[in-house]
Protein backbone atom coordinates (compact mmCIF):
# COMPACT_ATOMS: atom_id res chain seq x y z
CA UNK A 1 0.00 0.00 0.00
CA UNK A 2 1.34 3.47 -1.00
CA UNK A 3 1.33 5.51 2.07
CA UNK A 4 0.88 9.30 1.42
CA UNK A 5 2.47 11.26 3.37
CA UNK A 6 0.36 14.47 3.93
CA UNK A 7 0.83 16.70 6.97
CA UNK A 8 -1.11 20.03 7.27
CA UNK A 9 0.60 22.87 9.12
CA UNK A 10 -1.51 25.77 9.47
CA UNK A 11 -0.40 29.05 8.73
CA UNK A 12 2.98 30.59 9.57
CA UNK A 13 3.98 26.99 10.67
CA UNK A 14 1.31 26.11 13.66
CA UNK A 15 -0.97 23.42 13.82
CA UNK A 16 -4.57 23.14 14.98
CA UNK A 17 -3.69 21.05 17.28
CA UNK A 18 -0.50 23.23 18.76
CA UNK A 19 -3.47 25.20 20.41
CA UNK A 20 -4.81 22.56 22.18
CA UNK A 21 -3.56 22.19 25.97
CA UNK A 22 -0.84 19.22 27.05
CA UNK A 23 -4.04 17.60 28.81
CA UNK A 24 -5.78 17.09 25.72
CA UNK A 25 -2.77 15.45 24.00
CA UNK A 26 -2.15 13.16 27.18
CA UNK A 27 -5.42 12.46 27.36
CA UNK A 28 -5.20 10.82 23.66
CA UNK A 29 -2.07 9.39 24.30
CA UNK A 30 -3.42 7.43 27.27
CA UNK A 31 -6.61 6.39 25.27
CA UNK A 32 -4.27 5.13 22.43
CA UNK A 33 -2.22 2.74 24.97
CA UNK A 34 -5.53 1.58 26.80
CA UNK A 35 -6.87 0.59 23.19
CA UNK A 36 -2.90 -0.91 22.93
CA UNK A 37 -2.93 -2.64 26.17
CA UNK A 38 -6.47 -3.97 26.22
CA UNK A 39 -5.69 -5.82 22.57
CA UNK A 40 -2.68 -7.24 23.80
CA UNK A 41 -4.89 -9.04 26.73
CA UNK A 42 -7.76 -9.94 24.08
CA UNK A 43 -4.92 -11.84 21.86
CA UNK A 44 -4.12 -13.89 25.23
CA UNK A 45 -7.57 -14.28 26.31
CA UNK A 46 -8.36 -15.28 22.80
CA UNK A 47 -5.37 -18.15 22.67
CA UNK A 48 -6.32 -19.47 26.30
CA UNK A 49 -9.88 -20.20 24.69
CA UNK A 50 -11.64 -17.59 27.11
CA UNK A 51 -13.11 -15.72 24.11
CA UNK A 52 -14.82 -17.43 21.21
CA UNK A 53 -16.06 -16.65 17.97
CA UNK A 54 -14.37 -14.28 15.14
CA UNK A 55 -12.14 -11.68 17.11
CA UNK A 56 -10.24 -8.83 14.85
CA UNK A 57 -7.61 -6.72 16.84
CA UNK A 58 -6.72 -3.03 16.42
CA UNK A 59 -3.74 -2.82 17.16
CA UNK A 60 -1.36 0.02 14.81
CA UNK A 61 -5.19 1.87 14.19
CA UNK A 62 -5.43 3.75 17.52
CA UNK A 63 -5.12 7.24 16.46
CA UNK A 64 -7.78 6.87 14.10
CA UNK A 65 -10.47 6.07 16.24
CA UNK A 66 -8.80 8.67 18.79
CA UNK A 67 -8.32 10.85 16.50
CA UNK A 68 -11.70 11.41 14.88
CA UNK A 69 -13.74 11.39 18.35
CA UNK A 70 -11.32 14.15 19.35
CA UNK A 71 -13.71 16.08 16.61
CA UNK A 72 -16.65 14.85 17.33
CA UNK A 73 -19.37 15.57 20.39
CA UNK A 74 -20.07 12.90 22.85
CA UNK A 75 -24.07 12.97 21.48
CA UNK A 76 -22.75 12.72 17.76
CA UNK A 77 -24.12 8.91 16.53
CA UNK A 78 -20.88 6.60 15.43
CA UNK A 79 -21.46 3.13 13.71
CA UNK A 80 -18.73 0.90 12.68
CA UNK A 81 -17.61 -2.18 11.07
CA UNK A 82 -16.69 -5.18 13.50
CA UNK A 83 -12.99 -4.01 14.27
CA UNK A 84 -14.40 -2.09 17.05
CA UNK A 85 -13.47 -2.91 20.63
CA UNK A 86 -10.98 0.32 19.97
CA UNK A 87 -13.50 2.89 19.28
CA UNK A 88 -15.77 1.20 21.69
CA UNK A 89 -13.17 2.43 24.20
CA UNK A 90 -12.06 5.62 22.67
CA UNK A 91 -15.82 6.67 22.99
CA UNK A 92 -15.85 5.77 26.86
CA UNK A 93 -16.86 1.83 27.28
CA UNK A 94 -16.03 0.61 30.22
CA UNK A 95 -13.07 -1.97 29.60
CA UNK A 96 -14.99 -4.15 32.37
CA UNK A 97 -18.29 -4.00 30.21
CA UNK A 98 -15.72 -4.72 26.75
CA UNK A 99 -14.07 -7.24 28.06
CA UNK A 100 -17.40 -8.60 29.86
CA UNK A 101 -19.09 -8.78 26.36
CA UNK A 102 -16.11 -10.86 24.58
CA UNK A 103 -16.50 -13.82 27.06
CA UNK A 104 -19.89 -13.60 26.70
CA UNK A 105 -21.25 -12.38 29.63
CA UNK A 106 -24.11 -11.08 30.76
CA UNK A 107 -22.33 -8.31 32.43
CA UNK A 108 -21.15 -7.07 28.61
CA UNK A 109 -22.25 -4.36 26.44
CA UNK A 110 -24.91 -6.89 24.57
CA UNK A 111 -25.34 -8.51 27.59
CA UNK A 112 -22.59 -11.56 26.63
CA UNK A 113 -24.79 -12.05 22.85
CA UNK A 114 -22.69 -10.14 20.45
CA UNK A 115 -19.23 -11.09 21.30
CA UNK A 116 -16.02 -8.81 19.70
CA UNK A 117 -17.87 -7.64 16.39
CA UNK A 118 -20.84 -6.19 18.57
CA UNK A 119 -20.24 -3.56 20.25
CA UNK A 120 -23.38 -1.28 21.27
CA UNK A 121 -23.21 1.62 23.78
CA UNK A 122 -26.59 3.18 24.17
CA UNK A 123 -25.08 6.33 26.43
CA UNK A 124 -22.34 6.56 23.95
CA UNK A 125 -24.72 7.23 21.05
CA UNK A 126 -22.52 3.78 19.55
CA UNK A 127 -24.90 1.66 17.16
CA UNK A 128 -22.81 -0.97 17.29
CA UNK A 129 -20.15 -3.10 15.07
CA UNK A 130 -21.63 -4.58 12.92
CA UNK A 131 -20.23 -8.02 11.02
CA UNK A 132 -21.58 -7.88 7.22
CA UNK A 133 -19.22 -5.67 5.17
CA UNK A 134 -20.55 -2.62 4.14
CA UNK A 135 -23.68 -3.38 6.21
CA UNK A 136 -23.29 -0.11 8.44
CA UNK A 137 -23.04 2.11 6.00
CA UNK A 138 -26.44 2.77 4.99
CA UNK A 139 -27.47 2.41 8.60
CA UNK A 140 -24.60 5.81 8.52
CA UNK A 141 -27.17 7.21 6.11
CA UNK A 142 -29.85 6.66 8.50
CA UNK A 143 -28.18 7.70 11.58
CA UNK A 144 -27.83 11.23 10.06
CA UNK A 145 -31.04 11.44 8.39
CA UNK A 146 -32.58 10.84 11.56
CA UNK A 147 -29.94 13.62 13.15
CA UNK A 148 -31.06 16.06 10.49
CA UNK A 149 -34.90 15.79 10.37
CA UNK A 150 -34.68 16.25 14.55
CA UNK A 151 -32.94 19.55 13.86
CA UNK A 152 -34.17 20.73 10.71
CA UNK A 153 -37.62 19.41 10.05
CA UNK A 154 -38.61 19.18 13.79
CA UNK A 155 -37.09 21.71 14.96
CA UNK A 156 -35.42 19.81 18.10
CA UNK A 157 -31.75 18.74 18.89
CA UNK A 158 -28.35 20.48 18.27
CA UNK A 159 -27.04 19.91 14.65
CA UNK A 160 -24.96 16.07 14.59
CA UNK A 161 -23.34 14.68 12.49
CA UNK A 162 -22.83 10.59 11.90
CA UNK A 163 -19.65 9.19 12.00
CA UNK A 164 -19.82 5.81 10.15
CA UNK A 165 -16.53 3.71 10.01
CA UNK A 166 -15.69 1.22 7.01
CA UNK A 167 -12.91 -0.39 5.84
CA UNK A 168 -11.09 -0.48 2.51
CA UNK A 169 -12.77 -4.19 1.89
CA UNK A 170 -16.19 -2.48 2.33
CA UNK A 171 -15.98 0.19 -0.92
CA UNK A 172 -16.78 -1.93 -3.30
CA UNK A 173 -20.21 -3.14 -1.68
CA UNK A 174 -22.68 -2.05 -3.33
CA UNK A 175 -24.62 -0.61 -0.76
CA UNK A 176 -21.98 1.73 0.16
CA UNK A 177 -22.67 3.46 -3.21
CA UNK A 178 -26.30 3.59 -2.70
CA UNK A 179 -25.77 5.24 0.48
CA UNK A 180 -23.10 7.84 -0.61
CA UNK A 181 -25.95 8.57 -3.65
CA UNK A 182 -28.64 9.10 -1.16
CA UNK A 183 -26.73 11.22 1.81
CA UNK A 184 -25.46 13.55 -1.77
CA UNK A 185 -28.90 13.55 -2.85
CA UNK A 186 -30.43 14.48 0.16
CA UNK A 187 -27.03 16.32 2.30
CA UNK A 188 -27.03 14.54 4.90
CA UNK A 189 -24.39 14.59 7.75
CA UNK A 190 -22.29 11.84 7.95
CA UNK A 191 -18.54 11.31 7.58
CA UNK A 192 -17.89 7.97 6.02
CA UNK A 193 -14.11 6.97 7.13
CA UNK A 194 -12.38 4.92 5.38
CA UNK A 195 -10.11 2.87 7.90
CA UNK A 196 -7.67 2.31 4.86
CA UNK A 197 -5.14 -0.28 5.95
CA UNK A 198 -4.60 -1.47 3.15
CA UNK A 199 -6.07 -5.20 3.02
CA UNK A 200 -9.29 -6.76 2.73
CA UNK A 201 -8.57 -10.04 5.05
CA UNK A 202 -5.43 -11.09 2.81
CA UNK A 203 -6.23 -9.23 -0.30
CA UNK A 204 -4.52 -6.04 -0.76
CA UNK A 205 -6.68 -3.06 -1.88
CA UNK A 206 -4.68 -2.93 -5.23
CA UNK A 207 -5.91 -6.46 -6.19
CA UNK A 208 -9.47 -5.64 -4.87
CA UNK A 209 -10.44 -1.81 -5.88
CA UNK A 210 -10.40 -0.27 -8.90
CA UNK A 211 -8.80 2.94 -9.16
CA UNK A 212 -7.27 2.00 -5.45
CA UNK A 213 -4.98 4.99 -5.36
CA UNK A 214 -7.51 7.33 -5.94
CA UNK A 215 -10.38 6.02 -3.51
CA UNK A 216 -11.33 9.87 -2.78
CA UNK A 217 -12.95 10.24 -6.30
CA UNK A 218 -15.74 7.50 -5.47
CA UNK A 219 -16.84 10.30 -3.20
CA UNK A 220 -16.56 13.19 -5.53
CA UNK A 221 -18.25 11.71 -8.39
CA UNK A 222 -21.07 11.93 -5.93
CA UNK A 223 -20.34 15.51 -5.35
CA UNK A 224 -19.14 14.60 -1.67
CA UNK A 225 -16.14 16.70 -0.48
CA UNK A 226 -13.66 13.89 -0.07
CA UNK A 227 -10.15 13.65 1.57
CA UNK A 228 -7.00 11.92 1.46
CA UNK A 229 -5.55 11.49 5.14
CA UNK A 230 -2.55 10.04 7.13
CA UNK A 231 -4.27 8.53 9.38
CA UNK A 232 -1.24 7.52 11.85
CA UNK A 233 0.18 11.09 12.80
CA UNK A 234 -2.85 11.99 15.18
CA UNK A 235 -1.66 15.76 15.37
CA UNK A 236 -2.22 15.68 11.70
CA UNK A 237 -4.88 13.34 11.52
CA UNK A 238 -6.77 15.95 13.78
CA UNK A 239 -5.30 19.09 12.27
CA UNK A 240 -6.78 17.49 8.43
CA UNK A 241 -10.48 16.13 10.19
CA UNK A 242 -11.49 18.42 12.56
CA UNK A 243 -12.02 21.40 9.83
CA UNK A 244 -14.12 18.83 7.55
CA UNK A 245 -16.43 17.73 10.64
CA UNK A 246 -17.37 21.08 11.43
CA UNK A 247 -18.30 21.82 8.26
CA UNK A 248 -20.42 19.22 7.74
CA UNK A 249 -22.06 19.96 11.32
CA UNK A 250 -22.49 23.60 10.14
CA UNK A 251 -23.56 23.27 6.66
CA UNK A 252 -25.20 19.46 7.55
CA UNK A 253 -23.73 17.86 4.42
CA UNK A 254 -21.51 14.42 4.13
CA UNK A 255 -17.77 14.13 3.53
CA UNK A 256 -15.67 11.37 2.58
CA UNK A 257 -12.69 10.02 4.08
CA UNK A 258 -9.94 7.80 2.73
CA UNK A 259 -7.75 7.45 6.07
CA UNK A 260 -4.40 5.75 5.61
CA UNK A 261 -3.73 3.53 8.48
CA UNK A 262 -1.85 -0.11 9.00
CA UNK A 263 -2.94 -3.19 11.20
CA UNK A 264 0.46 -4.92 12.84
CA UNK A 265 -1.88 -7.97 13.95
CA UNK A 266 -3.33 -10.44 11.00
CA UNK A 267 -6.98 -9.90 10.08
CA UNK A 268 -8.31 -12.08 12.53
CA UNK A 269 -6.87 -14.18 15.22
CA UNK A 270 -6.66 -17.19 12.88
CA UNK A 271 -4.21 -15.50 10.19
CA UNK A 272 -0.68 -16.68 8.85
CA UNK A 273 -0.11 -13.60 7.34
CA UNK A 274 0.97 -14.65 3.67
CA UNK A 275 0.22 -11.73 2.00
CA UNK A 276 2.73 -9.24 3.54
CA UNK A 277 5.89 -9.52 4.34
CA UNK A 278 7.56 -8.68 7.94
CA UNK A 279 9.25 -5.88 6.94
CA UNK A 280 6.43 -4.49 5.50
CA UNK A 281 4.99 -4.61 9.08
CA UNK A 282 8.49 -3.01 10.63
CA UNK A 283 8.25 -0.23 7.90
CA UNK A 284 5.26 0.88 9.45
CA UNK A 285 5.94 0.28 13.13
CA UNK A 286 8.65 2.94 12.66
CA UNK A 287 5.78 5.35 12.02
CA UNK A 288 3.71 3.86 14.92
CA UNK A 289 1.27 6.25 16.23
CA UNK A 290 2.26 5.75 19.99
CA UNK A 291 5.21 6.30 19.98
CA UNK A 292 4.87 9.40 17.99
CA UNK A 293 2.46 11.78 19.61
CA UNK A 294 5.10 10.46 22.82
CA UNK A 295 7.82 11.85 21.01
CA UNK A 296 5.96 15.29 21.00
CA UNK A 297 5.06 15.10 24.39
CA UNK A 298 8.12 14.65 25.68
CA UNK A 299 10.65 16.72 23.86
CA UNK A 300 8.54 19.53 22.44
CA UNK A 301 5.52 20.00 25.16
CA UNK A 302 7.78 18.14 27.74
CA UNK A 303 4.08 17.37 29.56
CA UNK A 304 5.65 14.15 30.03
CA UNK A 305 8.80 11.84 30.87
CA UNK A 306 10.12 8.45 31.03
CA UNK A 307 9.17 8.10 34.60
CA UNK A 308 5.37 9.46 33.74
CA UNK A 309 5.08 7.22 30.90
CA UNK A 310 5.80 4.67 32.70
CA UNK A 311 3.18 5.57 35.51
CA UNK A 312 0.66 5.85 33.01
CA UNK A 313 1.52 2.40 31.46
CA UNK A 314 1.57 0.74 34.79
CA UNK A 315 -2.02 1.88 35.33
CA UNK A 316 -3.85 1.07 31.95
CA UNK A 317 -1.81 -2.28 32.70
CA UNK A 318 -3.78 -2.65 35.40
CA UNK A 319 -6.88 -1.04 34.69
CA UNK A 320 -7.22 -3.80 31.71
CA UNK A 321 -5.94 -6.57 33.93
CA UNK A 322 -8.90 -5.68 36.21
CA UNK A 323 -11.30 -5.97 33.30
CA UNK A 324 -9.78 -9.43 32.41
CA UNK A 325 -10.55 -10.53 36.27
CA UNK A 326 -13.85 -9.30 36.23
CA UNK A 327 -14.97 -10.59 32.31
CA UNK A 328 -13.71 -14.27 33.60
CA UNK A 329 -15.67 -13.96 36.99
CA UNK A 330 -19.02 -12.44 35.85
CA UNK A 331 -21.88 -14.82 35.59
CA UNK A 332 -23.08 -16.00 31.93
CA UNK A 333 -26.25 -14.81 30.70
CA UNK A 334 -29.45 -16.85 31.94
CA UNK A 335 -30.58 -19.44 29.25
CA UNK A 336 -33.70 -17.26 29.01
CA UNK A 337 -32.38 -14.29 27.93
CA UNK A 338 -31.85 -16.74 24.41
CA UNK A 339 -34.78 -15.71 22.69
CA UNK A 340 -34.38 -11.76 23.86
CA UNK A 341 -33.29 -8.82 21.92
CA UNK A 342 -32.89 -10.95 18.81
CA UNK A 343 -34.71 -12.03 15.79
CA UNK A 344 -35.16 -15.54 15.62
CA UNK A 345 -36.45 -17.95 12.83
CA UNK A 346 -38.41 -20.53 14.18
CA UNK A 347 -37.12 -24.04 15.37
CA UNK A 348 -39.48 -27.23 14.98
CA UNK A 349 -38.35 -28.10 18.12
CA UNK A 350 -39.19 -25.36 20.14
CA UNK A 351 -42.17 -23.84 21.52
CA UNK A 352 -43.99 -21.03 19.37
CA UNK A 353 -44.63 -18.60 22.23
CA UNK A 354 -40.35 -19.10 22.47
CA UNK A 355 -40.44 -17.52 19.04
CA UNK A 356 -43.22 -14.64 19.26
CA UNK A 357 -41.13 -11.18 18.55
CA UNK A 358 -41.85 -7.98 20.52
CA UNK A 359 -45.64 -9.93 21.76
CA UNK A 360 -46.54 -10.53 17.56
CA UNK A 361 -47.03 -13.98 16.61
CA UNK A 362 -44.31 -14.84 13.84
CA UNK A 363 -45.66 -14.79 10.70
CA UNK A 364 -43.53 -17.55 9.52
CA UNK A 365 -45.21 -20.33 11.70
C1 LIG B 1 -20.83 -9.02 2.89
C2 LIG B 1 -19.65 -9.75 3.45
N1 LIG B 1 -18.79 -10.36 2.60
C3 LIG B 1 -17.70 -11.01 3.07
C4 LIG B 1 -17.48 -11.06 4.42
C5 LIG B 1 -16.23 -11.79 4.95
N2 LIG B 1 -15.27 -10.79 5.43
C6 LIG B 1 -15.17 -10.57 6.77
S1 LIG B 1 -14.04 -9.38 7.07
C7 LIG B 1 -13.68 -9.15 5.46
C8 LIG B 1 -12.64 -8.16 5.04
C9 LIG B 1 -13.02 -6.72 5.15
O1 LIG B 1 -11.88 -5.90 5.08
P1 LIG B 1 -11.91 -4.36 5.40
O2 LIG B 1 -13.25 -3.80 5.06
O3 LIG B 1 -10.75 -3.74 4.72
O4 LIG B 1 -11.76 -4.25 6.98
P2 LIG B 1 -10.52 -4.60 7.91
O5 LIG B 1 -10.69 -6.02 8.33
O6 LIG B 1 -9.28 -4.38 7.11
O7 LIG B 1 -10.62 -3.68 9.07
C10 LIG B 1 -14.43 -10.01 4.66
C11 LIG B 1 -14.35 -10.07 3.21
C12 LIG B 1 -18.41 -10.45 5.28
N3 LIG B 1 -18.24 -10.45 6.60
N4 LIG B 1 -19.47 -9.76 4.78
MG1 LIG C 1 -8.87 -3.24 5.45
Amino acid sequence: MSQASISAPGKSGSRLSDSLPDDTLLGWLRSMQLIREFETRTMQAYQQAKIGGFCHIYTGEEASAVGTFACAKPTDPVVLAYRDHGHALARGMDPKVCMAEMFGKAAGCAKGKGGSMHMFDKPHWLFGGHGIVGAQTPLGAGLAFAARYEWDVLGTGEKKICLCYLGDGAVDQGAFSEALNLVALYSLPVIYIIENNGYSMGTAIKRHSANAEHLIERGKAFGINAVEIDGLDIRNLYDQFKPIADECRDLQRPAFIDLKTYRYQGHSMSDPQKYRTKDEVDRYKKKDSIANLLHHLMTERNCIDEAGWKAMRKELSAEVKEAVEFAEQAPKPDPSELFTDVYTNPQPNLSPSAVYHHGEKNPLL
